[in-house]
């Protein structure tokens, strides 16, 4: 896109001052960021929303104004609060909060919080941090009266995401399902298919309570200032009803991983379980007040189910001949895959030292 196209985007919206620039911003895998330069007191976040994947945009601002408008309430009188919960910018001419471009292609603006940084890697303090904040996340939403949607149906729903992959298997689009060694990682990962379904089965006996979740919770989803401390959690099109497990599974995922999400060498790749510590005592703290016994007691299984998932939906989208994840090399999905099965291989070994921790907080 041009950069007099993107301006003209960004002029749509209610914004301060004169656009000056915009430029790429940060490492999503979803949707296209722009940073946006103005000559008035605040710069801007402008996102393309990536229409193959969230399909009711509607329904994805509604959740999100909603829930950035009842955090805002919570934290009234804050003197800070303008860096504790985004901000989403009206268009000029209409209260709603998404342009719809002439090309079809769905935009929206927030402000962009000042002095605040992305991190890709964890620090057993900002753990301790981001479990109390992201506890505190849930915590404040837990009385959030207004109804949400799921702005992707049944987004976390492991039996759907199995039978994804099974469908991705037999449809083989790719013809990557001849490699042995595909073939060999489809079936060990379906070895434990039973047992990691088990959230949906609690749920339908009535055990296990759907709330309102961020279910991207990963590192980079949070903003923290100059000191470390956590200003907020940003990446707000996910949120919607899910179990607990989304936020603390898949924040474990990124957050207690000693390597990366695609790292080519597995050796890096190892579940920290003094992350886990410190994440799961700051989560416990602030959680507690609404978390029922069958939650807490399976926030092991939690930190199990998030590599495996992630697994199967590398896996079916490597099958699928790369079609949902911007990829940047063409084995990148396997890669990915590979090193997601390893991390929960090793989640997996440290299940009883997770238990002996919960059970000692
Ligand atoms: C996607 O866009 P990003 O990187 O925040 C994905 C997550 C995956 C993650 C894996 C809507 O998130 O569910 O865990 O990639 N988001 C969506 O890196 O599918
Ligand atoms: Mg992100």
């Amino acid at each position: 896109m041009t950069q007099e196209s993107l301006q003209a985007i960004a002029a749509r919206f209610a914004i301060r001052g004169r656009v000056l620039t915009v430029q790429p911003l940060g490492s999503g895998l979803i949707n296209d960021t722009f940073k946006v330069e103005t000559d008035g007191p605040d710069d801007y976040v402008l996102q393309r929303i990536n229409r193959a994947i969230f399909q009711n945009v509607p329904l994805l601002q509604h959740n999100i104004e909603a829930v950035t408008r009842h955090i805002r309430e919570k934290l009234a009188g804050d003197p800070d609060i303008d860096r504790k919960v985004l901000r989403f910018i009206p268009l000029s001419d209409s209260p709603q909060t998404y342009f719809q471009a002439s090309d079809g292609t769905f935009w929206r603006v927030s402000v962009l919080i000042r002095d605040a940084y992305t991190h890709e890697a964890v620090t057993l303090e900002s753990a301790y941090d981001a479990g109390k904040a992201f506890g505190r996340f849930e915590a404040m939403l837990a009385d959030l009266e207004e109804p949400l949607g799921e702005t992707i149906p049944d987004f976390h729903n492991m039996e759907l995401r199995a039978r994804q992959l099974r469908e991705a298997v037999a449809a083989d689009k790719a013809g990557r399902m001849s490699d042995p060694a595909v073939r060999d990682l489809v079936e060990e990962v379906f070895s434990y298919e039973w047992e990691m379904c088990k959230a949906e089965r609690m749920h339908r006996e009535g055990l296990l309570p759907k709330r309102i979740c961020h279910c991207d919770t990963k590192v980079n989803n949070m903003l923290f200032d100059a000191d470390g401390n956590v200003l907020c959690v940003i990446d707000l099109d996910t949120v919607m009803p899910s179990f607990v497990f989304s936020d603390f599974g898949d924040f474990m995922r990124t957050a207690a991983n000693t390597g990366a999400e695609d790292d080519r060498d597995l050796g890096n790749v190892h579940f920290s379980l003094s992350i886990f510590k410190a994440f799961s005592k700051g989560y416990i703290e602030s959680a507690s007040v609404f978390l029922t016994p069958v939650e807490r007691e399976n926030l092991p299984f939690a930190a199990m189910l998030f590599p495996y998932m992630q697994t199967v939906r590398f896996l079916a989208d490597y099958i699928n001949g790369d079609t949902y994840y911007r990829i940047q090399y063409p084995q990148h999905n396997w890669i990915r895959s590979l090193a997601q099965w390893k991390l929960f291989t090793s989640v997996r070994a440290s299940v009883p030292a997770m238990k002996e921790w919960l059970d000692s907080l």
